[in-house]
């Protein structure tokens, strides 16, 4: 399709004459492909198209050379030439996923190699990624292997068409109740993740309804496998959110008891079934006992015993069990003040490390709650030695504007991966905790909740795709930083003209801050309006059953989640952290309302009381909403009409309802407290 944005960041401009001309010095115009391989036929195709469109011809594919120049493409056991090019030495350095691009000084030869197809396939993303940004191709000498070995996305889709918190229109899988027939679009969703070097994805809701149970069924189980097949091809292993209690829904039995040995022999029995249409299969996702899921706790059983019957089914298969740890009391009594939504995965989980079989993989959403705007890092992480864990992310922007506001979240979890948790000494930060180097575990990596749907440019947001691309990015290397993503992104997204990658990429960087600035202050969350969480409503949770309270009253805000005098939550902490979030004094203003209750007219460490920075940053936020729609109107005529049109209207909206924002709040606040803006401007 041609639609603007469609083609996303893989659109591939033409290059100028001058640089066509260098390119074809170094490597003539042939790809030498001398194996056969699923994995090598995709890098082959993706080589081909994408040089297609950068050089405006398309390379001949050769099986054999004279020493003529051309691109050398294959596995070390597959291809003699890939082979040769490299030391054994530089080939060990290559593992399962990795791969080894070389350019030769003097021109003539670029070899991408791997030890497996799917390492030359990575290579073959590499390679197009250099030259569409413009990098230094003469004389590169890379060898890259993933840090994360699980590199997953998780569709929130759903067999009805809907994508549950989906801001991007209907789902690319399911249309009225039944899996789609024309794959072609999500074959070019597997393009997108495999040149970020996805490897997983889960393709429906964690959420698994009536229909959705029925995909493990013999009637469905074929179609499921063409996916599966489609994802394959790109090096993405399929795997399914199953429902804890289809034994009983499909498989007729009583009871989903995870000790039952009926229930057992139902699970690995179906799950061979599974094996038989679909020999890649990745495994299971589970959301148990959380939000009206069924769960082993209806049996009396923790969860060590139900993640550990699914394990016993997958494991003669290499499959895996992603258990999710979103395990809370969403039916709390307001009034209940001793009761801690964040305390909750700690609390059920860290009793259960070391119990979880080796091919169980516990995901933990990066904070304690769900997805705010701000909040600190899981206390799981540094808690559990003897588990696999993931990290799970929100790409979908549920509380971070919906893809209606500009949001991106790459400086978000880049806080959260670089995050100290100091179970082993300084240096334990959350990303070698799920790179599985700190506690050396078995299994782990990365997840998020895919942002795309059926709009044509798949995330609403056309800038949102910088969410996809970086997750993607940060999977593979969280060493990267924020900046160079987003420079990555913009520069292959919409070209080289200087003007706009400066201006995009600081429009990316600041979004984050500029969207904390309007809505929920200090690290308190929510705030938002109940059940589709757009636009402000401050106190839209506080009386409710889901546990996200503020407790603000005429005199102060925030939750006491200290050990001395509130729930207890800082103690989750391994020290020196501990002590700092108990510290009123020490805890970040950023997080000071999510540790502690304070006066309205506490004085933060920028200098302002809690209350003046209220005021003062909800009018800054819809200010410097403001000035991203004019960052971008500046852009006028550098990008192409259709997604210059799109991404204005985003922002238009943005700067209206980040409007909305501090008007509501800050209404609220003067209200609530009596305390006037020092600066007299407009409170309503
Ligand atoms: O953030 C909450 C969402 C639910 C979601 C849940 C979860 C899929 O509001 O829509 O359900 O988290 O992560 O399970």
């Amino acid at each position: 399709s041609a639609e603007p944005g469609y083609a996303a960041w893989l659109g591939r401009e033409r290059l100028t004459d001058s640089a066509r001309l260098a390119l074809k010095a170094t490597w003539g115009q042939a790809l030498h492909v001398a194996e056969d391989d699923p994995h090598i036929e995709t890098a082959a195709a993706e080589l081909a198209d994408g040089l297609t469109k950068l050089m405006g011809e398309r390379p001949a594919r050769i099986r054999a050379s004279d020493g003529a120049p051309c691109i050398v493409l294959g596995t070390f056991g597959g291809s003699a030439k890939a082979a040769a090019a490299f030391h054994a030495a530089e080939r060990a350095a290559v593992g399962d996923e990795g791969y080894r691009v070389r350019v030769r000084e003097d021109g003539g030869r670029i070899t991408i190699a791997g030890a497996t197809g799917r390492g030359v396939l990575y290579g073959v993303f590499r390679l197009l990624r250099m030259i569409g940004t413009g990098a230094a191709l003469a004389g590169a000498d890379l060898c890259e292997n993933p840090a994360n070995e699980l590199r997953m996305i998780n569709q929130w889709d759903n067999a009805d068409g809907s994508v549950e918190r989906g801001y991007a229109g209907r789902s690319i899988f399911y249309r009225d109740g039944e899996i789609v027939r024309d794959l072609s679009r999500i074959r070019d969703y597997a393009r997108l993740l495999a040149s970020v070097g996805v490897n997983a994805i889960a393709i429906n809701n964690v959420n698994v309804h009536r229909p959705e149970t029925l995909f493990m069924t013999e009637r469905c189980l074929p179609r499921i496998a063409r996916i599966a097949d489609v994802f394959g091809a790109y090096g993405i292993r399929l795997f399914l959110s199953v429902n804890y209690a289809a034994p009983i829904e499909i498989g007729g039995l009583s009871a989903a008891d995870p000790l039952d040995p009926e229930v057992r022999a139902w699970w690995r029995a179906k799950t061979e079934e599974i094996y038989r249409s679909m020999p890649d299969f990745g495994g299971y996702l589970v959301k148990a006992d959380s939000e009206f899921r069924p769960g082993p706790f209806t049996y009396g059983r923790d969860h060590a015993d139900g993640a550990n019957m699914l394990a016993e089914a997958l494991q003669p298969f290499g499959g895996l069990v992603i258990w999710r740890c979103f395990v809370y009391n969403c039916k709390q009594d307001w009034r209940d003040r001793k009761t801690d939504r964040a305390r909750a995965a700690f609390d059920h989980f860290t009793p259960l490390d070391g119990r979880f079989r080796d091919n169980v993989v516990l995901q933990v959403k990066n904070g304690p709650m769900d997805f705010q705007v701000r909040e600190p890092v899981s206390p799981l992480f540094g808690a559990m030695a003897h588990t696999n864990l993931a990290i799970e992310f929100q790409a979908t922007q549920e509380y971070t504007g919906q893809q209606r506001h500009l949001c991106y979240l790459v400086p978000q979890w880049k806080e959260a991966l670089d995050f100290d948790t100091r179970a082993r000494g300084a240096g334990s930060t959350v990303k070698r905790v799920v790179d599985r180097s700190l506690f050396g575990t078995r299994h782990g990596g990365f997840a998020a909740v895919s942002n795309i749907g059926d709009d044509a440019n798949w995330t609403g947001h056309l800038l949102a795709q910088a969410n996809l691309y970086g997750f993607g990015r940060l999977a593979w290397d969280p060493e990267l930083s924020a900046e160079g993503i987003a420079e990555e992104w913009t520069r292959l997204t919409f070209g080289a003209d200087d003007l706009v990658v400066r201006t995009v990429r600081a429009m990316l960087l600041d979004s984050w801050s500029i969207y904390e600035s309007y809505t929920a202050p200090l690290g308190v969350g929510w705030m938002v309006k109940p059940n589709h969480h757009y636009g402000p409503d401050v106190d839209g949770y506080e009386y409710s059953m889901w546990g996200t309270y503020h407790f603000a009253d005429r005199d102060g805000i925030g939750v006491d989640r200290t050990a001395a005098t509130g729930t207890g939550y800082a103690r989750q902490y391994r020290e020196p952290n501990a002590s700092q979030y108990e510290s009123l004094e020490r805890t970040p203003d950023e997080l000071l309302l999510f540790f502690h209750h304070v006066p309205y007219t506490y004085r933060l460490k920028s200098g302002k009381t809690v209350i003046q920075h209220i005021y003062d940053s909800r009018f800054e936020g819809a200010e410097r909403a403001e000035a991203l729609l004019d960052s971008w109107t500046r852009l006028e005529r550098r990008v192409d009409d259709g997604r210059y049109a799109q991404v204005k209207a985003r922002l238009e909206e943005q700067a209206v309802h980040a409007k909305e924002w501090r008007d509501v709040l800050n209404a609220y606040f003067w209200r609530k407290s009596g305390i006037p803006d020092t600066r007299g401007r407009v409170i309503y």
